[in-house]
């Protein structure tokens, strides 16, 4: 079956089957304008893709699917060292970007570094090639995430994986062809990309993009599904007159990292939808979740979706009891899980149990009745920010390129708006601000990994072996 039912059998086609910020495409001109890309594609070992949130980017993922070739999303503020590791780790051998884009100059700069073709896309192309459907286990998208330390890791996800993700939330959600899928995410992530562009071209919902996820945009909308990271639910709570434009919707989904329990209740109040919680991972893409039509609890991300097993370790290994109340590391089975981390044998030798089990690093409690309760990370060093999985070793690299620091360590620090901050303490080796370090790290890494505050300090927390004492840190982050 194809990848993208909806679009490849042509059935309930509008004119604005898709608009993203503010530009409409149907379904027959997307298909038309993709099958264009993928005549200039195929064959090509991997596309890599500027992903902004524009019908371009759009019409060049489809394109890339169509042809059979692996799609690299590549997140449009990637600072130059990320955007070079991830066009040269994943073997990209073309980045398509939109037609007339004057500030692609970076990427492709930095494309003609690693050996990379410019691939300038026009949505106003049109083929009509007909390409047999890819093999269920091949390749469909490269998606880079960050781990505790070092370079985002190519995750490698299968075609199959992505359509049992999507027919498992569409079972869960009562997603259909009826409905209109709003969000604003950006399109290099599972949340925004696979679920929100990828799910509407498999169910035939209509999507609408906002450009931005702003209460304002949702508000105009006036779509039935909205998609949202918890930051988005918590300025739209704070927006009452934005949030009751929602009252109308069917469906509110909160994912990406958790949903406080305040702003849960406040947009049930505001809407009068209590909203759908669901967990997942790049690599295992949504694992679980709350039903359309079962319970949906506050603080909780509910059950396994159809086709996932999940199980909960101890840290001895052995296995945990779903009890309410016993915590463990959450691990996950299941026909939407990724293959492995591209050129990284020995990050997949981490993830993976003997038993084929993924370690989704994440710390659960299970109950009698299947709910499950995301309790928080195992490794203070992956930091989720505004819906954003930030490595702290990542930026603490990045800071220590710099010739007046000596050493550096990074935490996620609570925060109102962004479920957790990035905050650097840094021990400086010559005079430097924290404005100038935050703009140094802007030039290597994406804009979201900057820090939000930089502390200055004489020395850091250490223990007797000499690690950094992070949760001192973390204490103190939140006494300021
Ligand atoms: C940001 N800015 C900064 C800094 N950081 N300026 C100085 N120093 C910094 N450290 C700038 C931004 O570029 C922006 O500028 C302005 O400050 C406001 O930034 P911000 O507060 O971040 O607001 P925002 O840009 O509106 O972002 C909030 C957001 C965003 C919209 C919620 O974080 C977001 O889109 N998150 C979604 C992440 C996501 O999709 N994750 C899914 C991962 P200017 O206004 O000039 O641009 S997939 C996943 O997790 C799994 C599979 C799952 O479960 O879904
Ligand atoms: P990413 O790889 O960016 O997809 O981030 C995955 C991580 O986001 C997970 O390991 C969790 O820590 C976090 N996450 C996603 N959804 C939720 C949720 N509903 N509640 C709590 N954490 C979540």
């Amino acid at each position: 079956m194809a990848l993208l039912t909806a679009l490849q059998g042509g059935f309930g086609d509008s004119s604005d089957a898709l608009r993203i910020d503010g530009r409409a495409l149907s379904r027959e001109d997307l298909l038309g304008a993709a099958t264009a890309v993928a005549d200039r594609v195929a064959g090509a070992p991997a596309l890599a893709v500027l992903a902004r949130p524009s019908v371009e980017t759009v019409t060049a993922v489809v394109g890339g699917l169509l042809a059979g070739v692996p799609v690299v999303p590549l997140p449009p503020d990637s600072g130059p060292k990320e955007r070079e590791h991830i066009l040269r780790d994943s073997g990209a051998a073309l980045l398509a970007h939109a037609i007339g884009d004057s500030a692609v100059g970076d990427s492709v700069a930095a494309a003609a570094v690693s050996g990379v073709e410019a691939l300038p896309v026009d949505p106003a192309q049109r083929s009509a090639t007909t390409y047999a459907e890819s093999a269920g286990d091949a390749t469909g998208f490269v998606l880079y995430t960050s781990g505790t330390t070092g370079a985002p890791k190519g995750a490698v996800i299968r075609r199959e994986a992505v359509a049992a993700d999507l027919d498992a939330l569409a079972a869960a959600w009562r997603w259909t062809a009826e409905d209109t899928l709003v969000h604003g995410l950006p399109l290099f992530h599972v949340h925004g990309l696979l679920l929100g562009v990828l799910g509407a071209l498999r169910t035939g919902s209509r999507l609408v993009h906002t450009g931005r996820p702003t209460p304002a945009g949702y508000a105009a909308a006036g779509g039935s599904l909205y998609f949202g990271v918890p930051t988005v639910w918590s300025r739209l709570a704070a927006d009452p007159e934005a949030a009751s434009a929602l009252a109308g919707a069917r469906l509110l989904v909160s994912g990406s990292a958790p949903l406080p329990v305040p702003v849960f209740e406040k947009l049930a109040e505001l809407t009068g939808h209590a909203p759908i919680e669901r967990y997942g991972m790049t690599e295992s893409l949504i694992t679980v979740s709350t039903r359309a039509d079962g319970e949906r609890r506050p603080g909780s991300v509910g059950l396994p979706l159809d086709g996932v097993r999940t199980r909960l370790v101890g840290e001895d290994g052995a296995p945990v009891p779903s009890d309410g109340e016993t915590v463990g590391e959450l691990q996950v089975a299941g026909p939407t899980l990724f293959s492995g981390y591209l050129n990284r044998p020995d990050a997949d030798a981490e993830a993976w149990t003997a038993d084929g089990w993924f370690r989704t690093g994440d710390v659960a409690v299970i109950g009698a009745d299947g709910f499950h309760r995301i309790v928080g990370r195992a490794s203070v060093d992956l930091i989720k920010s505004g819906g954003y999985r930030i490595g702290a070793g990542e930026v603490e690299a990045a800071l220590r390129d710099h010739p007046a620091v000596a050493d550096a360590a990074v935490v996620g620090a609570p925060d109102e708006d962004l479920g957790q901050a990035v905050v650097a303490y840094v021990i400086p080796d010559g005079p430097v601000t924290g404005d100038q370090l935050t703009a140094f790290v802007a030039e290597r890494l994406s804009v979201h990994k900057r820090p939000r505050r930089v502390v200055l300090v004489p020395e850091l927390p250490r223990n007797a072996m000499g690690k950094v004492l992070k949760k001192q840190l973390l204490a103190e982050s939140g006494e300021r």
